[in-house]
């Protein structure tokens, strides 16, 4: 069984969300020269995985659950929540959505079924395991999708929920983004002791659960895939594996610089850090938003006008996320430990 068809409006849809989780990375790395010190630790964007994001998430229904790692802005977005909620978040105010407490790494939102993320490589998908086997309980029909990297996949957390999600038949969808990095290690750098193997989904078989390897870079593709895996353990069928093959078009994230250091590593100083101008050029030649704009286009679905109009908006959008944010007030201190719990 597949998911529902992409009408053309859905498909628009798809590529409104894409250019404003792009246009809102632009911005956040934009912030470190606009407004120096605004942003107050790690940021890791999400451009160059839009088309998986929007992909993925295009095929939730209510009451289903998403959680995913720190490269986590663009989810929130395609779901729906505020962009200047968001933005206040990164910027730490108090008008953030989770109060300005979390940052750019620890977002929520519960109401749209985006339970949280982490900081932790791996962390995440046990979370999202037990989420699973929450529904599964509940047996209202509810799906989790769970997001990390190809690292991620290294981790003994991945092992340890494949094996009880499989054997339990957990409602889950676990997509792993494989960027070809690991911060500065390549995937598969062999004097790295990085990832052996070729498709990183193959490891679905070592739990008996279907695996699968798509170019993340097709929200169409994306959304076929996942829709499907989805369907599948809302049946009852339980998980999926599946490999969304992206690209990070920026380095793996940006951060306080200590002196003398640039504030961010702009694109030609991530290539100088990783050594692999080839793969970086690739990289923007498969850009997922580009792309789907020109195939929108070709196919009749949008036409040039629309597609600026969509931008145009999202840059509106944004701006008026940035500056929310700035002018925002910070949370009092007094804040600090409300939310402590242990
Ligand atoms: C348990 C743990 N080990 C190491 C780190 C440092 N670290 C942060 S991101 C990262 C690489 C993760 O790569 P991947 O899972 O592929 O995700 P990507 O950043 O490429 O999206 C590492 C090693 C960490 N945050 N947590
Ligand atoms: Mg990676």
């Amino acid at each position: 069984m597949t998911p529902s068809p992409l009408d053309n409006d859905r498909l628009v849809w798809m590529y409104t969300q894409m250019v404003r989780i792009r246009e809102f990375e632009e911005r956040v790395k934009r912030t470190f020269e606009e407004h120096p010190g605004v942003i107050r630790g790690h940021t890791h964007l999400a451009d160059g995985v839009e088309a998986s994001i929007v992909g993925s998430v295009a095929n939730m229904q209510p009451g289903d659950y998403v959680l995913t790692t720190y490269r986590c802005h663009g989810y929130p977005i395609a779901l729906g929540t505020d962009t200047k909620a968001i933005m206040a978040e990164i910027y730490g105010r108090a008008t953030g959505i989770c109060k300005g407490l979390g940052g750019s790494m620890h977002l929520c939102d519960p109401s749209r079924g985006f339970l949280g993320t982490s900081g932790i490589v791996g962390q995440g998908i046990p979370h999202a395991t037990g989420a699973a086997y929450a529904a599964q309980i509940r047996g209202e029909g509810q799906v989790v999708l769970c997001f990390f990297g190809d690292g991620a996949s290294k981790q003994g957390a991945f092992h340890e929920s494949l094996n009880i999600a499989a054997l339990w038949k957990l409602p889950i969808v676990y997509v792993m983004e494989n960027n070809g990095y690991n911060v500065e290690t390549q995937t598969h750098q062999e004097d790295a002791n990085a990832a052996a193997g070729e498709d990183l989904s193959v490891k679905a078989k070592a739990y008996s659960m279907p695996g699968v390897t798509i170019d993340g870079g097709d929200p169409v593709a994306v959304y076929e895939t996942v829709g499907a895996a989805m369907e599948r353990a809302r049946r009852g069928e339980g998980p999926t594996l599946i490999e969304s093959k992206v690209y990070r078009l920026s380095a793996h994230g940006n951060l306080i610089a200590p002196p003398g250091v640039p504030l961010h590593y702009p694109e030609h100083e991530a290539i100088a850090v990783f050594g692999d101008r080839e793969q970086y050029e690739a990289a923007l030649k498969g850009d997922p938003v580009p792309q789907f704009r020109g195939r929108l286009v070709n196919d009749g679905v949008m036409t040039n006008e629309q597609a600026e109009e969509i931008l145009k908006a999202a840059r509106d959008e944004m701006q008026e996320a940035v500056t929310f944010g700035v002018e925002s007030p910070f949370p009092e201190n007094d804040e600090a430990l409300a939310y402590v719990y242990a």
